[in-house]
C-alpha cells in the first residue's frame, strides 16, 4: 500500500527554512513543510496548503524536484514523498502548533538533527538536481538500505 505526502524546501539566495516538529512523526526533528495528500487534492495544492498550515508562508511558484519513497521494516505502507522547492512564495515565517521555523545559512544546514536521509538527497536539490530515490529504515535513526539517483525529468 502506498501513501502520498508532499515536502517542500523553502530556499532564499544562500538560506533554507526549515521548521522543527513539535508533535507527530518525525517529532524533534527540523524538516521542510508537507504532509499527507487529502482525498480529492492535487499533490502541489497539498504541499502549498501543508507550508501555508506548517508555516504561514504562502507559496506562490513550486517545483517538484524528487520523489523519495521510504519503507520502515515490519510496516507494509511505502510513503511515497514528492519533495518540492520554492523561492517565490509571500509572508513572513510564523511558529505554529506543529512546526517552529528558523532560516539557516546552506553551509549550517542541522543534519544531525534531521531525517538521517537529508543529507544524501538535500544537497542535489540545492544544487539544482532532480532525483528519486527508496530508503528503508529499520525505525526512524538507522537506513538499512538506499537507492537515490539523479534524474533529468520528474
Ligand atoms: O503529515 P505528516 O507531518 O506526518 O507528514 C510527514 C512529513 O514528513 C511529510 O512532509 C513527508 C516528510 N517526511 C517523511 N519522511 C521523511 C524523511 O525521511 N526526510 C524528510 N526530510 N522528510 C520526510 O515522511
Amino acid at each position: 500500500m502506498k501513501r502520498l505526502l508532499t515536502l517542500c524546501i523553502i530556499y532564499q539566495q544562500s538560506k533554507v527554512l526549515l521548521g522543527m516538529k513539535k508533535r507527530g512523526f518525525g517529532a524533534g526533528r527540523w524538516n521542510g513543510f508537507g504532509g499527507k495528500v487529502s482525498p480529492g487534492e492535487t499533490i502541489e495544492e497539498c504541499v502549498k496548503r501543508e507550508t501555508r498550515e506548517e508555516s504561514g508562508i504562502e507559496i506562490n511558484e513550486v517545483a517538484e524536484v524528487g520523489i523519495i519513497e521510504f519503507e520502515f521494516k515490519g510496516n507494509p505502507e511505502i510513503l511515497e514523498v514528492h519533495i518540492f522547492k520554492s523561492n517565490n512564495f509571500s509572508g513572513e515565517p510564523i511558529e505554529t502548533e506543529e512546526m517552529k521555523p528558523e532560516w539557516f545559512p546552506v553551509d549550517k544546514i542541522p543534519f544531525e538533527k534531521m531525517w538521517p536521509d537529508d543529507k544524501y538527497w538535500l544537497p542535489l536539490l540545492l544544487n539544482g538536481k532532480k532525483f528519486r530515490g527508496k530508503f528503508v529504515f529499520d525505525g526512524s535513526d538507522n537506513i538499512l538500505r538506499q537507492e537515490l539517483v539523479e534524474i533529468a525529468v520528474v
